[in-house]
């Protein structure tokens, strides 16, 4: 099996800068050394060229960046369309959740069923109208599943990327009124940090993987590192308190490597800026560890 890195340091999807600094961050943490024994063959194909444009703050603007956002996404998917394409495995590094949007226009063209897990804090479900905050990161999902402005819905030519059915978003904790209304609409399955406490994540993931398992013929596993608890992953530009524990999260990953039905991945949100001595990268690095299976015997 071939792995292949693509970094993505875009920041233009919220307004606090140094996201853009993740990938860089997630590499400083030694990412290529740590899965090198679990792949054939690694390539980091580097970071698609995305400058450091200047971010507009326009307060009326619902949504901030659209333009730049789009078009830098279209290059992200071409890339991660030619990884798919040659039977490699595409690990994403973000950026903020809005890379995202290119990430499943790129991968989602190559399955019938595409499986989503969105390891998450936030449900990303905003639109245009119900966004609090304007911010197209915490848009990403909705836009996947064809909801949303035309310029990101119809990236790569084609929408939905993903039906309501085959998303799962797991560690939801903060999520506003439209998104609460959006998931009764659809449908999508979620485990809330209310179902985690009381089920337990063993049995929140075997449900998952029972339930993705039978209805898809791939899944790409989406985790915003603010999903975790901020004690554990504290280098995140909206972190929540009450998250997913390190332990769990490394639980999660290890089922996922054990079921073998992860196709695709992205680590996003990593900001080195706000973190402490670069932990939150550290801790990616980690998971994508369990994820690839370093702990199966
Ligand atoms: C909030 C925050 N729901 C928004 N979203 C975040 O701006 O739409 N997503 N932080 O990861
Ligand atoms: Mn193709
Ligand atoms: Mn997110
Ligand atoms: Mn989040």
């Amino acid at each position: 099996k071939k792995l292949s890195i693509i970094g993505m340091p875009m920041d233009l999807g919220q307004l606090r800068r140094g996201v853009d600094m993740g990938p860089s961050a997630i590499r400083y943490a030694e990412v290529v050394d740590r899965l090198r024994g679990l792949f054939e063959e690694i390539e980091d194909l580097g970071d698609i060229p995305v400058g450091r444009p200047e971010v507009v703050i326009d307060q009326q603007s619902k949504l901030r960046n659209l333009e730049l956002i789009t078009k830098k996404s279209e290059i992200l998917a071409t890339e991660i369309d030619k990884v798919v394409e040659k039977g490699s495995f595409p690990l994403i590094l973000g950026g903020d959740h809005s890379i995202a949007i290119g990430t499943l226009a790129g991968v989602s063209r190559h399955y019938e069923n595409l499986g989503v897990i969105w390891y998450d804090a936030h449900g990303d479900l905003n639109t245009a109208e119900t966004s609090p905050t304007g911010n197209i990161h915490g848009m990403p999902l909705a836009v996947s599943l064809g909801i949303g402005h035309k310029l990101l819905t119809e990236l790569g030519g084609y929408s939905p990327k993903v039906k309501p059915e085959n998303v799962v978003i797991i560690g939801a904790r903060a999520l506003d009124d439209g998104e609460k209304e959006l998931i009764k609409e659809t449908g999508i399955k979620v485990y809330t940090m209310h179902e985690i406490d009381r089920m337990g994540m063993a049995k929140v993931m075997e449900e998952t993987i029972a339930y993705l398992k039978e209805r898809t013929d791939g899944v790409h596993l989406s985790l915003d590192l603010d999903g975790l608890d901020p004690l554990d992953a504290p280098g995140v530009g909206t972190p929540v308190i009450g998250g997913i524990t390190y332990r769990e999260s490394h639980l999660a990953m290890e089922m996922l490597a054990e079921a073998e039905i992860i196709t695709s991945a992205e680590f996003v949100e990593v900001n080195p800026i706000l973190d402490e001595k670069n932990k939150t990268a550290r801790v990616a690095v980690e998971l994508m560890g369990s994820l690839f299976g370093e702990n199966l015997l």
